[in-house]
């Protein structure tokens, strides 16, 4: 799958480095989560150890189940009162610190986010116990602002107290005639953010997704699922498909309000983009409702082409995969001048990415754009399956922390269930090249001699940049001015520092100026210490 083979340096050798600073026991641990990509042959029988709980003691990256329900997943909704039940740190810290962009109807429609609701609990309410205190809340929140939704999050200190934030959602729903519900996210469930995904996921279906059977006339309906705008993606994913002609019911959830979620189930495909951390909703609505999901990515001009070849070809209409291939055919046109300008410039130079759930495997296509290799990678909490393919899952141990997060029985629904292909339909379109419920992963993606780093720590960062030399590394804020100390150009991935849009060939054009300007500047020239480019001074001990 990948081009000519640049990569010089032997990852056998890089992983022993890593895992000669542990103890033994740390190093059989990690030496599971580090995997070589030693020749393309053996390519399909590599596993990474993943979604395992983090060394006690080792620098992680990852956040809690708190952050991955209420920052990610329910963040960028707009018109939900998020209260956190817990200590404000937790609210204040999930406050817009993620760069998920919403653009409301008008200056009078409901946007709460940019307030930071929360009961800050105090140490009286962990003795004595906070249910009170939350009640007492949401009715404060309703009075002031008389939403239509308010959901509560449960942080570490509710889950230890035993607070029944869901008997208080039900009495405060009964109560105000408005919808409440509760997250049981408490930060400390499962081993990373990912478990908040999950939850987050679980309890929209079970309390919003179904609400609103209003079925628009638009032709081509789907649910964009997995897509955050971050930096203003789904904005510019949105132009595009309109300019195509598909509408977009829902997105999950980057600019989307609680109503959508409510009708998502009257779209006719799921186009999921970030397979990690919606994947549970793509498999719900199918079970419940009949709508087919397939991967996508509008990450890269190829990606983003194929699909949206692949979402022409499922609606099976002419006429829309006339219009689809017009489009590309247009966009194409100033996003392969700009690689013409701007490959020479980086051609042959090479990138690490370590984020979160998806980025660091679906990222790399625009470097390859520029003839640039990807020299290591890894997920921060992403499973097996978004490393190995989906077809590993029924291999994947159940262990204790993974028993933890609830997995919903769903049942076709009674009288909405409908298929929206029959099976011999769907038969035909795999054989045609759009295959259903699939991801295959980032293994295929890596080039021989790159290594594979699940839940990379700061030693291990250090080690990977000190042996592999990259020229520009790609993580998050925590990572970034350690990574700059080593005089590397570090861009932010999942904030995109302050730029982006990146997603679709528009934003392709901005990453890759981004990039240019990020390799190129001169700065990085100046870097190098006066001993580092004059002589070493030597000398001898009087005594030898
Ligand atoms: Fe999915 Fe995301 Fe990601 Fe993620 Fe995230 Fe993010 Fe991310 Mo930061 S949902 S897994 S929990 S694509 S916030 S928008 S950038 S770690 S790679």
């Amino acid at each position: 799958m990948t081009g000519e083979r640049t990569i010089t340096v032997n990852p056998e050798d890089v992983k022993k480095e890593i895992l000669a600073k542990y103890p033994p026991k740390v190093a059989r641990k990690r030496g599971k989560q580090i995997t070589p990509v030693s020749s393309e042959e053996d390519k399909g029988s590599l596993t990474v150890g993943a979604n395992v709980r983090t060394v006690p003691g080792i620098i992680t990256q990852r956040g809690c189940c708190y952050a991955g329900c209420k920052g990610v997943i329910m963040g960028p909704t707009r018109d939900i009162i998020n209260l956190t039940h817990g200590p404000i740190g937790c609210g204040f810290y999930s406050w817009l610190t993620r760069r998920n962009q919403t653009r409301p109807p008008s200056d009078d429609a409901e946007n709460y986010m940019t307030y930071c609701f929360s009961t800050d609990m105090q140490d009286e309410d962990i003795v004595f116990g906070g249910e009170k205190k939350l009640k007492a809340a949401i009715q404060e929140a309703y009075d002031i602002f008389k939403p239509k939704t308010i959901s509560i999050f449960s942080t570490c200190p509710v889950g230890l107290i035993g607070d029944d934030v869901h008997a208080v959602a039900r009495e405060m729903k009964a109560k105000l005639g408005i919808n409440i519900f509760g997250f049981s996210c408490e930060g400390y469930k499962g081993v990373s953010q990912s478990a908040g995904h999950h939850i987050a996921n679980n309890t929209i279906f079970t309390h919003v997704v179904g609400l609103d059977d209003t079925i628009s006339d638009a032709k081509y309906k789907i649910n964009l699922l997995g897509e955050y705008n971050i930096g203003g993606d789904a904005f510019i994913i949105d132009d595009l498909l309109e300019k195509c002609g598909i509408s977009v019911v829902s997105t999950f959830s980057g600019n989307s309000t609680i109503d959508q979620f409510a009708n998502c189930h009257t779209a006719d495909l799921n186009a999921v983009m970030c397979h990690r951390s919606i994947n549970y909703v793509a498999d719900m609505l199918e079970i419940k409702y009949g709508i087919p999901w397939i991967k996508i990515s509008f990450l890269g001009p190829k990606s983003t082409a194929q699909s949206l070849r692949k979402i022409a070809a499922y609606f099976e209409d002419q006429e829309l995969i006339d219009t689809v291939e017009k489009v590309i055919a247009e966009e194409m046109i100033p996003v392969e001048a700009k690689i013409k300008e701007i490959k020479p410039r980086c051609e042959g130079k090479t990138a690490m990415m370590f984020v979160g759930g998806s980025r660091a495997h679906h990222y790399q296509e625009l470097f390859r754009d520029l003839g640039m290799e990807v020299l290591s990678a890894g997920y921060e909490f992403a499973h097996r399956d978004d490393y190995e393919g989906r077809h590993v899952i029924p291999d994947i141990k159940i262990d204790a922390d993974s028993r933890n997060i609830e997995e919903l029985e769903i049942e076709p629904d009674e009288t909405r269930y409908n298929p929206r292909k029959t099976e011999a339909q769907i038969k035909a379109l795999e054989e045609k090249g759009v295959a259903f419920k699939e991801y295959e992963g980032m293994i295929p993606d890596m080039a021989k001699g790159s290594l594979i780093v699940d839940d990379i720590s700061h030693h291990e960062t250090e080690t990977l940049i000190e042996m592999y030399k990259p020229d520009i590394f790609c993580a998050g804020i925590k990572e970034k001015y350690a990574v700059q100390k080593h005089g590397i150009p570090m861009k932010q991935l999942h904030s995109y520092d302050s730029g982006g849009p990146y997603a679709v060939f528009k934003g392709a054009i901005n990453f890759y100026e981004e990039i240019d300007r990020m390799l190129n500047a001169n700065i990085w020239h100046y870097l190098e210490a006066p001993w580092q480019k004059a002589p070493e001074l030597s000398g001898k001990y009087a005594a030898e």
